[in-house]
């Protein structure tokens, strides 16, 4: 199967009429017919599928019990209508390169490993990269069981209707423990490559970020006879705080996001009395980050006070800086010809992000390294997310030459 082909048959899957956008959330539907998708994959090349504990799936080259082995791959879920490439981009090309190699007759030293993470967008249950983390301990059974989806689903619910026994879960140490390297391709979430003019880069770093949730608390009232100065509404204080995001981002060279909303009782004719925004804010480094985080809740508090207004801010999820591994990094360079021109003819700069991955998960386990498709807009979480098709060949051209370098000495 061809790159184009294996794309053709994803496309249709999760995607919505109405948006053009993807809606493959964790154990829906969409995503049960993703995980059947890449393990049609996987068979019909004689690789060995393996669901394992955490939802994740694996297609084998090799012996895994062997160890040291070099895994690719990446996600096939999506935030709220998402594009088509932020993910699948990086499990097609990992398929596309395997059957590059192989059409090399390219002779494997090492176990070689595909592997599609469950639930890296966090769409559903509101934290990202779940397989990945709770494969590294970095998230625990009982913080994964408090996951509960917009209608009060939990985790272990949504995972045993879909059929994967939720007891199974946890930390995945020996799993982890056979990986040498682990390589992620992913399209480019911003225009670094396209303003410089090169269809693949090799990720630096990625930047610390963190979701915020703040419940603003106010007093449900009639919107046509409560007198404004008797009205406790959380809606104000929640704007006037978006607001603040937007300020305190903006003086740190930083960014910050409220996203995603939810109001009760949530009537047009209805004084909200509770309105909970979710904030999402990323920098590159921690103290600043640190520094719009605590500005932002600051005039959050001094807003609601104002208004009568009770507010709690917890923070759901955190992922410290990731400097991806110097050695894994500087080898990737070395195979695509940072200082000159790799087989493809590509040059490959270096660049760091604000978007997360499972690689930054990983990264703190096994050496870990990502490479970036060009994306003529950098538009992504978006239906318009877009990749040119030979800047997509580029980048299995390129994954097939860094898996080669590799795992073929
Ligand atoms: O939100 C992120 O950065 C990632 O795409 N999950
Ligand atoms: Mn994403
Ligand atoms: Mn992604």
């Amino acid at each position: 199967m061809t790159f184009h082909s294996m794309w053709a048959e994803l496309l249709p899957i999760g995607r919505s009429s109405a948006s053009g956008g993807y809606r493959r959330f964790a154990w829906t539907g969409a995503d049960a017919d993703c995980r059947a998708w890449f393990r049609t994959q996987a068979e019909s090349r004689g690789l060995r599928y393996e669901l394992d504990r955490n939802g994740n799936q694996w297609a084998w080259l090799g012996d895994p019990a062997e160890g040291d082995a070099v895994v690719t791959g990446s996600h096939l879920d999506s935030v709220p209508d998402g594009g088509a490439f932020d993910g699948p981009l990086g499990v097609v090309s990992s398929f596309a390169a395997l059957d590059e190699l192989r059409a090399r007759q390219a002779e494997f030293t090492r176990p070689l490993a595909i592997v599609n993470f469950g639930d890296e967008e966090g769409a559903r249950f509101g934290l990202a990269c779940v397989g990945s983390r709770l494969a590294a301990g970095q998230l625990t059974v009982e913080q994964a069981h408090r996951l509960t989806d917009g209608d009060g689903i939990t985790l272990p619910q949504a995972m045993e209707r879909a059929g994967h026994d939720p007891d199974t879960i946890g930390p995945d140490p020996e799993r982890l423990a056979r990986i040498g390297a682990f390589v992620e391709l992913h399209v480019e979430q911003g225009r670094a490559l396209d303003l410089s003019g090169d269809q693949v880069g090799i990720a630096s770093a990625i930047w610390p970020h963190g979701r915020w949730r703040f419940d603003f608390r106010g007093e449900a009232n009639h919107a046509g006879t409560t007198r404004l100065v008797d009205r406790r509404d959380p809606m104000l204080s929640y704007a006037e705080t978006v607001l603040a995001a937007r300020r305190e981002a903006q003086l740190a060279g930083a960014v910050a996001t409220f996203g995603k909303i939810s109001v009760e009782p949530n009537g047009v004719n209805a004084i909200p009395s509770l309105v909970r925004g979710w904030l999402d804010s990323r920098a590159a480094d921690q103290a600043t980050l640190d520094t719009v985080v605590t500005g932002v809740e600051k005039a959050a508090r001094e807003y609601a006070e104002a208004q009568g207004v009770e507010l709690d801010v917890v923070r759901e999820s955190f992922t410290p800086v990731v400097e991806f591994e110097h050695a894994l990094r500087d080898e990737l360079a070395r195979i695509l010809g940072k200082d000159g021109e790799s087989a493809a003819g590509l040059t490959v700069p270096v660049l760091g992000t604000g978007a997360g991955h499972d690689a930054g998960i990983l990264s703190g386990t096994v050496p870990t390294a990502m490479l970036f498709v060009r994306n003529p807009t950098g538009v992504s979480h978006s239906p318009a997310e877009y990749a040119a098709e030979d800047d997509c060949v580029a980048g299995v051209t390129a994954l097939a030459d860094v898996l080669e370098g590799l795992a073929c000495r």
